[in-house]
């Protein structure tokens, strides 16, 4: 899939909020804060110089859901069309409870009633294996039955040995297969093709060729 443009199509800044107009098929991003999503969004869609999703050291940046559009060609030079959605983190330690239980209803809000989401990938970080938080979230994704793609994040960080063990610990704990389990690098672009193939697919077996 070769991506054509990307354009910021609105947000989400409560539960309940509506999703941009155009019912075009969504494919989500979950993790926890500072996970890499919105670094992840930025180097799948080509924009590193020119970010289109707000990075930050700082955890809890994105605080709205946000929502990409983006044209892409696929194989067969078959056109898709299709939201990638930005969803703020979860798991921040230091966000104080009220505002931790309002991010899960307006997460879990949207996913829960979101009748175009098509997948959804859930990153993990490849330093330390899934949390409990996101074993949490893994299991609230396969309760709405959404096709999950993992993408493991900052493996440029691991050494060659390490992140062997990591992907494999990561496959078995998970109980995926192999090829739903993506090791990821927003610094290097590692992954982004692999990537690109797996939502194409998606996109494709979800039927939303256009
Ligand atoms: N080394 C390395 N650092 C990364 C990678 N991806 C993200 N980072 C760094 O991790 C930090 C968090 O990245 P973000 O993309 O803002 O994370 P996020 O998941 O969107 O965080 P929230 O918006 O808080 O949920 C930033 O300092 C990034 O530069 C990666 O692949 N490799
Ligand atoms: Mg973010």
């Amino acid at each position: 899939m070769i991506i054509q443009s990307v354009e910021f199509a609105g947000a989400i800044g409560a539960p309940g909020g509506k999703a941009p107009p155009g019912a075009l098929p969504q494919v989500a991003l979950a993790g926890r804060s500072n996970v890499g999503k919105s670094s992840l969004i930025n180097r799948l869609l080509g924009r590193t110089r020119t970010a289109v999703a707000r990075v930050s050291a700082t955890p809890g940046k994105t605080r709205e859901i946000n929502f990409f559009r983006v044209r892409a060609k696929g194989a067969g030079g078959r056109t898709l069309e299709f939201f990638l959605v930005d969803l703020p983190g979860y798991g921040y330690a230091r966000v104080p409870p009220e505002l931790r239980a309002r991010w899960k209803e307006l997460i879990e809000g949207y996913l829960g009633t979101s009748r175009t989401l098509r997948g959804v990938v859930q990153l993990i970080d490849a330093r330390h294996g899934p949390s409990k938080d996101d074993l949490r979230m893994i299991e609230y994704l396969a309760s709405l039955e959404t096709p999950t793609l993992f993408a493991l994040t900052k493996v440029d960080k691991l050494g060659r040995g390490e992140r062997a063990k990591r992907l494999a610990e990561v496959r078995k704990t998970l109980a995926a297969d192999a090829d739903q389990v993506i090791p990821f690098s927003a610094h290097t672009g590692e992954g982004r093709d692999d990537l690109l193939g797996a939502l194409e697919a998606v996109l494709v077996e979800t039927g939303d060729g256009t």
